[in-house]
């Protein structure tokens, strides 16, 4: 330009601010996708502002008390206290901000309804601070076009342009909660940009985090990537489920067929009937993609028929229960049951969508006594019930009925509830065995 500075080209510029780690990085949502990655880029060397608007959770993070325990204290020490991690809930850091990554909730309005507007919310927030030279990157679970016919208008309304003025890019999160095996680095990263400097940029950015990324052609091949991924987990669980009550009506025991299945080298993976699917991603992304897909006129009968099982198992698990007791002349009516395990799944704190709480709801309603027992889990409110975990040993345990084991955490006793239940119903194959005292799914 003559005269004027040299103005160096926006890619150039984000570039390098990305690549000697100058990039100040806004993680919005602090959940336990949005604190681990917060955490990462700070490890990492970035300064990392880390927004929620639950002021809660900026509190326990800035007083170390854990709420995402997949994450080392140690490490969030570290990172606040070099400042390298700033947790707050104001949004008007934005401003200053190079890159802002969006990991808000994306939870359902009603089944096969999705519901975007914390991304919608954030998306906004984006925009009032939105200038030259900032990458935009959505890692929420979403349907397909959510980045391109949602986000990108929204942030263009500006008057920016996308691609001329700012990137804008979708990661899909994959964290697993609970997987030691897996923390986040540890898993490949798939990126896509609206424009090829946006993918380029975006892979920049999380190869400083994660060992393998996977840059793909548009935000909607990688939003929908996620979806494929869950829908598999949903349909093969389903499956599972599916089978299992097959196996029972023709007497064959489902665990033993699973395992041997397992053998083959090639071909099958295993999957693990249940009292239900739980959790934030499973049971709800995969109804996104139906949701979209139906708008395209295309009903997708494995999404829904997968979903209509697992849904099932809860009540399912209560008519074996009900017929368990009638075989040993106990009326549910005046049974009383032990629930083990009310977290959605094993060594996770976390109740999202547990069918551990439907199956205690419908037991409330049917018999005379209904408690639980859960680690991690020290009181339940919900729906008008109000329990506390109860502490076991033989007699609090000898005083049940049964014994239902829901959620299989790994630092319960299964002896002393072998040694103390007068009837069990394992829906989770924790002792591997039927016998006079056990019943499994
Ligand atoms: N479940 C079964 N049988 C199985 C596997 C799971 O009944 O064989 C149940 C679990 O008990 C749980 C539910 O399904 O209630 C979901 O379990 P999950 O481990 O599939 O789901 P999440 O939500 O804990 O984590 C998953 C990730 N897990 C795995 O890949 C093993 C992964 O699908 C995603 O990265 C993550 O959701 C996400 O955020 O989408």
């Amino acid at each position: 330009m003559a005269g004027g500075a040299i103005r160096i080209p926006m890619f150039e510029e984000l570039k390098s601010k990305i690549n000697n780690k100058q990039a100040k990085i806004s993680v919005i949502g602090l959940g336990y996708v949005g604190l681990p990655l917060a955490i990462e880029f700070a490890k990492a060397g970035f300064t990392v502002f880390g927004i929620d608007k639950d002021k809660d959770r900026i509190d326990k993070i800035n007083k170390l008390i854990p709420y995402i325990l997949d994450i080392p204290i140690e490490e969030i020490k570290g990172v606040l206290k070099k400042n390298k991690f700033i947790p707050n809930t104001k949004f008007n850091i934005l401003g200053i901000s190079d890159v802002a990554i969006i990991c808000v909730p994306t939870p359902l309005k009603r089944k096969y309804q999705p519901n975007i507007s914390y991304i919608i919310d954030a998306a906004k927030e984006i925009k009032k601070y939105l200038r030259r030279g900032q990458l935009v990157v959505l890692e929420s679970t979403t349907y397909p076009g959510t980045t391109e016919e949602v986000i990108l208008p929204l942030l263009e309304s500006k008057g920016l342009s996308c691609g001329r003025d700012f990137y804008l890019a979708f990661s899909p999160e994959r964290i697993d909660p609970g997987n030691e095996r897996y923390p986040v680095n540890k898993i490949p990263k798939v990126v896509g940009g609206i424009t090829v400097q946006a993918t380029e940029l975006t892979k920049l950015l999380y190869e400083n985090i994660i060992e393998k990324i996977i840059p793909v052609s548009s935000t909607k091949v990688a939003e929908t990537v996620k979806l494929l991924e869950n829908t598999f987990r949903i349909v093969n669980i389903g499956l599972i489920n599916e089978m299992a009550m097959m196996a029972h009506k023709m007497k064959m025991d489902i665990w033993q067929i699973i395992e041997a299945a397992k053998t083959k080298p090639f071909g099958f993976m295993g999957f693990y009937p249940g009292p239900g699917v739980g959790g934030h991603c499973i049971p709800k992304d995969p109804l996104y993609l139906y949701w979209k897909a139906n708008l395209h006129g295309f009903k997708s009968r494995f999404i829904k028929l997968a979903s209509d099982i697992n849904s099932s198992m809860p009540n399912y698990i209560v008519e074996r229960l009900t017929k368990i007791l009638e075989e040993r002349n106990i009326n549910l009516k005046r049974a009383k049951i032990l629930i083990i395990g009310a977290t959605y799944k094993k060594d996770v704190k976390d109740l999202r969508k547990s069918p551990a709480l439907e199956i205690i709801e419908i037991l409330q309603s049917k018999c005379t006594k209904v408690a639980y027992s859960d680690p991690l889990i020290p009181f339940l409110k919900f729906n008008g019930i109000d329990l506390r975990s109860i502490k076991l040993n033989k007699k609090t345990i000898n005083q049940f009925d049964c014994t239902l084991i829901v959620t299989d955490h790994t630092g319960i006793n299964y002896n002393l509830i072998f040694n103390s239940s007068k009837i069990i119903f394992d829906t989770r194959n924790v002792f591997k065995q039927n016998n006079k005292k056990i019943v499994r799914l």
